[in-house]
């Protein structure tokens, strides 16, 4: 059957005008037929985009929440324009919170891996380290149950990691993806669930997920809100520190789990923060603005960098000097330029994952005396 031509979705765009310091309104119609977009500004009531196909965008990429990058502005999709898309996409677009828990954190790289692979799309991600009163309050329904000292004491053990993931039954999905609670259990009855792969045993069990619609938007809310502000896993050390970026198109790609379990693996170096973050240009210019002039590339890698989500790591790098850490991490991620990285260090990150010199999956610190500035600007500045 046919699609209606004029069968579309519409969405409601908010993007901040830096340079007006106004937050501009647009309506985006997405027309199912052909796969084409058109936009209005609210406001002055004019057409902003006339209907075309516009390259990169597809339909998965809207719902409340999203950025959508058009014209290098980063608009986030913050509502519904009408009940027939809000109706069609509160079924598609449901959202719930996973977290890796301190026994799976190894493997995190892995497991994000297999959530890709399973059609969740991440919204939100973050490495948190929770104090006592934080894994007493996420976990506060169980504090009858004789378990409960266990468990809190087990989940402020080490970092863990939360997601905010999105799909089409997305609560249900992700615990029949899960597996039962206990990873034994899980091995038994559920051999390719997570648990089963990562678990360890009842009580460490490899990751969390949210029980109901409910629950899930509190615990969303928990880790994701405003609402409370956890202490930085940031070490901001001078001599330790540098920023690794897993660039936007490699977050695309859904290639950031293999990414971070090479990381994870390399004993050179340990996790201290992590977080997905979404530049506007004026960011990714700020955090590049040591290129500017010096490299021919750098517009096209601020473009690159503010194309879409990325993550942003604090890379430690264990037991060196200053000079040596930054150095040792640069190492690791290889020429700059993947084509070259394939023919002289075909092991380094730029050389597996890379494309060419603007999509080259990593942005490393180069120089050893901005490594601790390049965490700050992600781990202090924007947040
Ligand atoms: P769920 O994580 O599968 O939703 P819940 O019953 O909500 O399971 O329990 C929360 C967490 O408490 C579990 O994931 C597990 O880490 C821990 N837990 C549950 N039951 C036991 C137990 O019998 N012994 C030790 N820990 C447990
Ligand atoms: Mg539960």
């Amino acid at each position: 059957m046919a699609i209606d031509q004029k069968a579309r979705y519409a969405y409601i765009l908010e993007y901040y005008d830096s340079q007006a310091e106004m937050i501009r309104r647009y309506q985006l119609l997405y027309f199912l037929a052909d796969d084409t977009i058109e936009m209005h500004d609210i406001k002055n009531r004019r057409i902003f985009l006339k209907r075309c196909q516009y390259d990169g965008i597809k339909l998965s990429d809207f719902f409340v929440g999203s950025i959508v990058n058009i014209y290098s502005r980063n608009l986030t999709v913050v509502e519904y324009a009408d009940e027939f898309t809000r109706s069609a996409n509160v079924k598609n677009h449901q959202r719930t919170l996973a977290m890796i828990k301190p026994d799976a954190f190894k493997n995190a790289g892995s497991i994000i891996s297999a959530i890709n692979n399973a059609g969740f799309r991440i919204a939100n991600m973050k490495v948190f380290s929770l104090s006592r009163t934080e894994a007493e309050e996420f976990y506060s329904v169980h504090r009858n149950r004789e378990f409960f000292d266990g468990l809190v004491d087990f989940m402020q053990q080490k970092p863990i990691m939360a997601l905010e993931l999105v799909k089409s039954n997305a609560i249900l999905d992700w615990r029949a993806f899960m597996g039962p609670t206990n990873s034994n259990t899980a091995r038994q009855n559920a051999p390719k669930s997570i648990r089963a792969r990562y678990g360890t045993d009842g009580r460490m069990n490899a990751v969390h997920g949210s029980d109901s619609a409910e629950n899930a938007i509190k615990e969303i809310n928990f880790f994701f809100g405003t609402g409370h502000k956890f202490t930085s896993t940031a070490q901001f050390s001078d001599s330790a520190s540098s920023c690794c970026l897993i660039k936007p198109h490699a977050f695309k790609e859904n290639i950031t789990g293999e990414i971070l379990q090479e990381i994870l693996n390399n004993k050179n170096f340990a996790i201290g923060a992590l977080q997905l973050f979404s530049l506007s240009k004026e960011n990714a210019a700020d955090m590049l603005e040591v290129y500017k002039g010096v490299i021919s590339e750098y517009v096209a890698m601020v473009d690159e960098l503010s194309s879409g989500p990325l993550i942003a790591i604090e890379i430690i790098a264990k037991g060196t000097d200053k000079q040596h850490g930054v150095n040792q991490f640069r190492d690791f991620v290889g020429p700059f330029d993947p084509q070259i990285a394939k023919i002289l260090r075909p092991n380094t990150l730029r050389a597996k994952f890379g494309i060419n010199k603007i999509r080259n999956a990593i942005h490393c610190t180069d120089l050893p005396e901005d490594g601790n500035l390049e965490v700050e600007y992600f781990f202090h500045l924007l947040q």
